[in-house]
């Protein structure tokens, strides 16, 4: 039998039982079938210690991704102690081939969330499928079909920034009042917006460098072919150490975005979430991080404060143990989905009755949608790309899109540029609790993305004739031009100012925040961790002057 065959009948037997771990005591007492058993505390764990769930923990985090980290690391430097709940894993061990995260070109089982084949987003090259059989295993980028749209989500401690491009985008101020017309554009530009790009570790590639080095040859094309079109092409920033980047086209380092690393993490070059805020809140020695440990309930506690059950899961995503923890202020940073989906379901099943009717409204794409065109053999694009994005069409104003020349990093040449354009597309859709299957539901529909696709045609069409070039029809599927059917950039869900105040606190319950992008209605118009980091910069500010 192998490790992995025993660990999970070791895990269903012990999930069969149910017990249930009081955290923080060693020992756990509960009744089956009317006998006592006595249960230790499951030992994978990083073990809760010091706290009872009798206890009040002070501030009990949902999720690590970029509202929390934010969130756990202002608290902890005004004093208060955090503890944060991460349902994926820690990404902190190197598997057999001594890296922590495997390469785009040949996901194993550390790619995806719980599933046995691949779910690439482009799911076919020159008319064959790509997708292949993996290990289930709680793997780093989760696919979640939610109806007619699979979103895209980063697992694990540092939620999406472990697996997203680093695009760090602050919006064009004329754009603000539309994004978020409740919040103070003037704060936000001069005080929150600069402090998360310090934080984020932001920097620009070298102008000079692009012009040479040849893993930019694809932006270099796409500039060429947007500007004799006559689009602005714009230079994007990056969480990327460029420095690092040029040091491996030198071949001085080891290799990351050079290496084709992105979509199941980099281990060298970027500078994820771990290395930024979640590094800062743990030197203060006042951040617990548990991970593979899921939230699945909050209730008001009869003392006060909320209870918290939480699930920690193994590897193959079973529960091994199920803790309650009583925590005086909870923050709910499950991402747009994560917290969306909680409180649409704590609200229909009478743990939190009194959350308002917007929970669960206003959730938006970000008008997310890909397309490849095919170039003549005298535009080749490289078979060295960076996978990390520099550079962008923005149309935005004209057109209502935004595109990111974005790489293909298959090692050979492929003529193909290749696109994920951001859009304006008004679409949103609404979570509702279905009884019937026990899930959250979203209604969200494929058809939804037409919009997206005619401002994205806005740039594409028109370049496509200037060149006298067409869309590539083989990376979707066969024929299909538009990949029309995900996101990469869930937002809203607990839109701020309708499911919340104006910070961030949910209605009818003090103690209850929401700090990540579910407060963001369904669009920034560009990439959105920028702005939720500096607007989970700004509400945390105000709760940390005015509720503790
Ligand atoms: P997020 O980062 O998703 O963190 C939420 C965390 O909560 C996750 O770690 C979850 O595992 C965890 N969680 C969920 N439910 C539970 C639960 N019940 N219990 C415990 N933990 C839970 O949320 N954005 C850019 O600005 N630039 C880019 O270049 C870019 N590229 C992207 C590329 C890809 C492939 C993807 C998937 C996303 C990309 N994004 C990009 C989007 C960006 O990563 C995303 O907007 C943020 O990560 C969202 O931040 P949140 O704090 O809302």
């Amino acid at each position: 039998m192998s490790d992995a065959t025993m660990h999970n009948n070791e895990t269903d037997r012990v999930s069969r039982r149910g017990f249930i771990v009081r955290t923080g005591s060693i020992l756990g007492a509960v009744t089956l079938g009317g006998q006592a058993v006595v249960t230790a505390q499951a030992s994978a764990a990083p073990a809760a210690a010091g706290v009872g769930a009798e206890a009040t923990i002070p501030v009990l985090v949902i999720g690590t991704g970029y509202g929390g980290s934010v969130a756990a690391l202002r608290l902890a430097q005004a004093g208060v102690n955090v503890q944060m709940y991460e349902m994926g894993m820690a990404w902190d061990t190197p598997g057999s081939d001594g890296k922590i995260f495997c390469n785009t070109t040949s996901p194993d089982q550390r790619s995806y969330w719980l599933r046995t084949k691949t779910k690439q987003p482009l799911s076919n090259f020159l008319g064959f499928p790509i997708d292949k059989n993996i290990p289930r295993y709680t793997g780093i980028l989760d696919a979640e079909e939610m109806g007619g749209i699979i979103v895209y989500q980063g697992r694990g401690v540092g939620g999406g920034s472990l697996v997203n491009g680093g695009m760090a985008v602050t919006p064009k101020r004329e754009n603000f009042s539309a994004i978020l017309p409740s919040v103070n554009a003037d704060e936000m530009y001069n005080t929150y917006y600069p402090r998360a790009n310090a934080a984020l570790g932001v920097n620009t590639i070298d102008p000079a460098w692009f012009e040479t080095t040849a893993a930019y040859q694809y932006a270099r094309v796409g500039r060429k072919h947007a500007q004799r079109s006559g689009f602005p092409f714009v230079f994007v920033p990056d969480v990327y150490d460029w420095d690092y980047m040029k040091q491996e086209a030198a071949g001085t380092v080891p290799k990351s975005a050079l290496a084709g690393e992105i979509l199941y993490g980099n281990n060298y070059g970027k500078k994820s979430l771990q290395r930024t805020y979640i590094a800062q809140a743990k030197a203060t020695g006042r951040v617990t991080i548990f991970p593979q440990h899921r939230v699945t309930s909050v209730a008001p506690a009869a003392g006060g404060g909320y209870n918290v059950v939480i699930e920690q899961i193994s590897t193959s995503g079973d529960t091994v143990a199920t803790k309650n923890v009583v925590a005086a202020k909870v923050f709910f940073a499950a991402g747009s989905v994560g917290t969306s989906k909680l409180l649409v379901k704590l609200k229909a099943t009478g743990a939190l009755p009194n959350l308002n009717a917007e929970v669960g409204q206003g959730w938006g794409d970000n008008g997310n949608v890909m397309c490849g065109r095919a170039n003549h053999l005298w535009d080749p694009t490289g078979s060295l790309q960076s996978s990390i994005p520099c550079s962008g069409i923005d149309n935005w104003a004209a057109g209502g899109a935004f595109a990111e020349v974005a790489p293909l990093p298959t090692g050979i040449e492929t003529y193909a540029s290749f696109y994920l354009s951001i859009t304006k597309n008004p679409n949103r859709a609404q979570f509702s609790w279905n009884a019937a299957a026990g899930k959250v539901d979203l209604n969200w529909q494929t058809a939804w993305k037409q919009p997206s696709i005619n401002m994205a045609k806005t740039i594409f069409d028109k370049i496509n004739a200037k060149e006298g070039t067409i869309y590539r029809t083989d990376l979707f599927g066969t024929y299909k031009i538009w990949g029309d059917h995900l996101t990469y950039h869930p937002l809203g869900g607990a839109v701020l100012n309708k499911a919340t105040d104006n910070y961030g606190r949910l209605h009818g319950y003090p103690g209850l925040y929401v700090i990540d992008g579910s407060l963001i209605p369904g669009n920034t118009s560009v990439n959105p961790f920028v702005t939720i980091t500096a607007l989970a910069e700004r509400n945390i500010e105000q709760i940390i002057a005015t509720d503790l």
